[in-house]
């Protein structure tokens, strides 16, 4: 009998929380297990970052004829995704989940605690880019592998025909990266075995009670993301009224709460926003594809809540600057985030590591991974839903008979 993975997800969790309590500190045996799936999910960020962001930029075919619509459409989405990651900071420091938690000094690695000094804006933009990007995906330097994929994928776009072959590379190696992606996800259940079991053992179950408040930030964030940012873009920008907006994206969005893949409900989004919402075929295939792979608020929307969480948890402070590098990157790294379960914990650990906070934090939610999951999948995709609204009211693509397309005016 196949246990599904949310259950399997659920039963190691409860399963670490139980042996923990009752083993105590001597628990910390088991602590490779979750050292290796750290360790797993962190080996295929660059790699999976690159193929994903190629193909979803060069993917959208010549830019120069399409570029102003990838330029609304890209625009729209970065713009709704650094709203949800200051959304997810702001709920962070609301419900301060993390706080009050006293975890004894010595169990904090220094060296994790210590951000590196920030040399101001400037200096960090400057560091996006990269002097050589190879160089970049053997240090594993996210920001400057999405600056590298980002130019490659419009150089693609660019040249066209003759970069076929290269496109279908990287579209090949997006698929295996999927694929592999899956396969560490697969492993999770063991990972957070491994990762919570010694965090109960050393710290008892009193550790649990922020989970709670996890959630409740992660929930409330969400809801005003629908609400207020999609509900106004859709109704200002879209000319839709937002209660025929969410009742028509309602299945879908129910789907991915329920799956976790915005990838997997990809096929049900196109059939909403086409039947229900009055999208026209080529604006739904060009703008769902592009959103489900390069936006994903609802996961920029819990790099917040997470990033102050574990920094509350370890009490380390985040300063102004530390708090846009995670904006920065946390909408850089929703573009790199795969569509399926579990991608946005794998994009945590690239927020945590340039903020130089403890990997080890992600343990403390991992095993609510799945459940923050279901909130941030079903608002990327609702996401998605209202820049195909939008991108068609203003400037879509009609299906005219003679299979071009042809600028629709505005409703
Ligand atoms: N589950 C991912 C998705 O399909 C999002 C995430 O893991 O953050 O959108």
């Amino acid at each position: 009998m196949r246990i599904n993975f949310l259950t399997q997800i659920t039963i190691a969790f409860v399963l670490a929380i139980v042996l923990g309590a009752i083993v105590g500190p001597e628990i910390e045996v088991v602590s490779p297990l979750g050292d290796a799936f750290l360790r797993l999910i962190q080996f295929i960020i660059a790699p999976l970052i690159l193929a994903t962001l190629v193909v979803g930029v060069a993917g959208t075919g010549d830019l120069k004829k399409i570029g102003r619509l990838g330029g609304k459409t890209v625009a729209y989405y970065l713009t709704t995704s650094a709203i949800a990651i200051t959304l997810g900071l702001g709920m962070g420091y609301l419900f301060a989940p993390g706080a009050g938690v006293d975890v004894p000094a010595e169990s904090i690695d220094e060296s994790a605690a210590e951000t590196e000094a920030t040399d101001g804006v400037v200096d960090t933009l400057l560091q996006i880019i990269p002097e050589n990007p190879f160089e970049s995906l053997v240090q594993g330097d996210i920001l400057q592998i999405i600056f590298f994929a980002l130019f490659l994928g419009i150089g693609i776009a660019a040249v066209g025909e003759k970069a076929k072959p290269v496109l279908q590379f990287f579209e090949g190696f997006s698929e295996v990266m999927f694929k592999v992606t899956t396969f560490v996800i697969a492993l999770a259940p063991i990972g957070v075995f491994g990762l919570v079991a010694p965090i109960i053992g050393d710290h008892g179950l009193s550790v649990l009670l922020p989970l709670f408040k996890v959630v409740l930030a992660m929930a409330v964030a969400c809801v005003i993301h629908l609400v207020i940012t999609y509900g106004l873009a859709v109704r200002v920008l879209g000319k839709m009224s937002p209660i025929r907006f969410f009742k028509g994206i309602a299945p879908a969005g129910i789907f991915a709460f329920s799956s976790a893949s915005s990838a997997g409900t990809l096929p049900l989004t196109i059939k909403n926003t086409t039947e229900n919402l009055g999208v026209s075929k080529g604006t739904s295939s060009f703008v769902l594809p592009l959103g489900a792979t390069i936006n994903m608020d609802g996961t920029a929307i819990y790099q917040g809540v997470a990033v102050l969480f574990i920094a509350q948890f370890y009490g380390i402070d985040l300063t102004a600057m530390d708090l846009m590098t995670v904006v920065l990157i946390a909408t850089l790294a929703s573009i790199g985030t795969a569509g399926v379960p579990g991608a946005g914990m794998i994009m945590l650990t690239l927020v945590l590591t340039n903020l130089g906070l403890p990997l080890e934090g992600i343990a403390l939610i991992a095993g609510i991974d799945r459940i923050l999951d279901m909130f941030r999948t079903g608002v990327n995709v609702i996401g998605d839903a209202s820049g195909a609204v939008i991108v068609d009211r203003n400037e879509g693509f009609d299906d005219d008979d003679q299979g071009t397309t042809q600028p629709n005016q505005t409703a």
